[in-house]
């Protein structure tokens, strides 16, 4: 049974390292498509102080068209075949397709890090529970296809609060445990350049919930706007994006810069100790 305490003994923030086997990812996309490239990338961000591998085979980037399940089972499967028995830490699988969570869990992986929090596929919750796996639940509003499109909250962070409590009740009603589930604001996720601002300025106000508070600023757009810099160039406003978030509480971290952000967070996270 998969509890985010056991991982977080060592008593230091979770790096969650991306992986994205897509075409199209906003900063990435291509690189690690081919499943040679994608596991060595996996080995290369464990040997940079991963906790976590986050596997996805579906692009969630503003305005994404949705893939198929044959699809997106064809990009990850072959990265989680080849992965078993070479990775120290746990896989979580990206997706919002039940389907494509069971074969990954079947596969090796043991954590499901659903952006739409239980929403899109009704068979997901029931599979979570069966297998005693881990849950990222996120707050998105709408879907990747329209998220962007004047997004408007009257206080944003009491409603993605609102959210994902309620969505953390709904996971335990469906029998997976209270100790399985993290939650996350969604940086990105149908928000302007304000809402992000203020969804880590009042991160606190999440971490209240009491589950572990996963965030997810690596290299987005809210960086690029307010920097005036391209997607790689973004690794400074990524760091201290992240250093801000583990100072207000956020107890893992989903990046592309592992061997970055592992210290920058460590040291946030002595700061953050020391008060
Ligand atoms: N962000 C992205 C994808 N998945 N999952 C969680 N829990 N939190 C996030 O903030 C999050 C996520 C988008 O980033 P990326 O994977 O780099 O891009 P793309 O969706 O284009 O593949």
């Amino acid at each position: 049974m998969f509890s985010w305490r056991d991982l977080e003994g060592e008593g230091r923030v979770l790096i969650m390292g991306i992986l994205n086997v897509t075409p199209d990812s906003f900063s990435d996309g291509g690189r690690f498509l081919s499943p040679d490239a994608a596991v060595e990338r996996a080995l290369v961000m464990e040997g940079e102080g991963a906790d976590i591998i986050d596997i996805g085979g579906e692009s969630s980037r503003p305005g994404a068209e949705p893939v198929s399940v044959e699809e997106e089972l064809g990009r990850v499967l072959p990265v989680l075949e080849r992965l078993r028995g070479r990775l120290r830490i746990p896989i979580s699988i990206d997706t919002t397709k039940a389907e494509v969570a069971e074969a990954a869990l079947r596969a090796g992986a043991s954590i499901v890090n659903d952006i739409s929090a239980l929403r899109f596929d009704p068979a997901m919750a029931p599979l979570v529970a069966e297998f005693g796996a881990g849950l990222v639940l996120m707050h998105m509003l709408g879907t990747p296809k329209t998220m962007q499109q004047s997004p408007h909250y009257d206080d944003v962070v009491r409603e993605v609060r609102g959210f994902l409590a309620e969505r953390a009740q709904y996971a335990q009603s469906q029998g997976i445990p209270r100790e399985a589930i993290a939650v996350d604001p969604g940086i990105g996720f149908g928000k302007t350049v304000e809402h992000n601002l203020e969804l880590l300025r009042r991160l606190p106000e999440l971490v209240e919930l009491g589950f572990p508070v996963l965030v997810g600023p690596s290299r987005k757009s809210f960086i690029g706007a307010i920097l005036d810099l391209p997607v790689e160039e973004r690794l400074e406003g990524t760091l201290a994006a992240c250093a801000v978030a583990v100072v207000r509480g956020a107890d893992i971290l989903r990046v592309h810069d592992v061997r970055q952000v592992r210290r920058a967070a460590d040291l946030a996270w002595h700061l953050r100790r020391g008060r």
